[in-house]
């Protein structure tokens, strides 16, 4: 039976609850991060926890411990497990308060870290490729609730899962509200057209930190890339699409909205990066048992 942290504690699964009063509950209101361990190894763990400690601050949040103990946190999180490949979710909520929306109600924000045995998102789909759908429900605006918040509030991720199911995607394919591509119902994304690779500004979607690694790679391996607004157009004429993601890592596209991508196979480029970040994967992070 896994252990879970709250606040301070580290309590069996089945007893790890928390108030119907908080506003975690009641109104989505927190933040979260998503997190890898390969090998005994936390994935990008600083980034990450940078990214948890900026969405709390957007939503004026004050996370009542230093970055550094959460970062101990998570690794004794892990090795109160066992754990050496592991999901890691830390969720910090607004805590408890009353029915009324106000924060200010709210003295005490909630600090949890749920952790699990973990393998592939997406099985042999890595070899044979997603079926990925354009949905229509509008990825959230960035003047009404920015994309780049990793709020609790993740109803508008699940709008677009609901849909890609009924038609049959294994994920979904945001635009917004201008018909910009913006990104995965959990992941970024990127298209590869002519030799190079594109991938939408971070304005109207998350900063994933997959992402930002494979830029790193991309530059690494001396592909031109650039940063750009695309649509629906670039989508269903590229060579090659993937998605990037700390579940989904980098899993290739080869069926959009029905058409092929490319000769409908995972694309060379694709493969290349995730062969090259399986590598880094196994190689960096930071350890939890030494
Ligand atoms: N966009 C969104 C909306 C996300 O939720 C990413 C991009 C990728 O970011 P990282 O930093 O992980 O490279 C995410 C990832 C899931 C799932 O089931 C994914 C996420 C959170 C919860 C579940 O795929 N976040």
């Amino acid at each position: 039976m896994g252990l879970v942290y709250i606040n301070g504690e580290f309590v069996p699964e089945e007893e790890a609850k928390v108030s119907v009063f908080d506003h975690g509950f009641l109104y989505g209101d927190g933040v979260f991060e998503g997190i890898r361990a390969y090998n005994g190894r936390v994935f990008k763990l600083k980034e990450h926890i940078d990214r948890l400690y900026d969405s709390a601050k957007v939503i004026d949040l004050r996370i009542p411990v230093s970055k550094n103990e959460f970062q101990e946190i998570i690794l004794e999180t892990l090795r109160r497990n066992n754990l050496r490949d592991a999901y890691i979710r830390p969720i910090v909520t607004r805590g408890i308060g009353d029915l009324g929306l106000d924060p200010r109600k709210c003295p005490n924000p909630n600090i949890i870290v749920i952790t699990q045995e973990w393998g592939k998102l997406y099985g042999d789909l890595y070899e044979k490729g997603l079926k990925a759908v354009t949905v229509c429900i509008r990825r959230n605006a960035i003047d009404a609730l920015p994309p780049s918040i990793k709020s609790m509030n993740y109803l508008n991720n699940i709008l677009a899962k609901i849909e890609a199911n009924a038609k049959g995607g294994d994920e979904a394919i945001f635009l917004d509200s201008n018909g910009y591509l913006s990104e995965g119902s959990g992941d970024n994304i990127f298209i590869v057209k002519d030799g190079e690779i594109m991938t939408p500004p971070t304005l109207n979607n998350l900063r994933g930190i997959t992402r930002a690694v494979t830029i790193e790679l991309i530059q690494k391996e001396g592909i031109p890339f650039k940063e750009i607004n695309l649509g629906l157009y670039d989508l269903y004429s590229a060579d090659e699409v993937f998605v990037t993601g700390t579940a989904a890592e980098i899993a290739p596209i080869t069926v959009i909205d029905g058409r092929a991508v490319g000769d409908g196979k995972p694309g060379k480029i694709t493969k290349k990066l995730m062969e090259e970040f399986r590598k880094l994967t196994e190689s960096e992070g930071t350890p939890i048992y030494e």
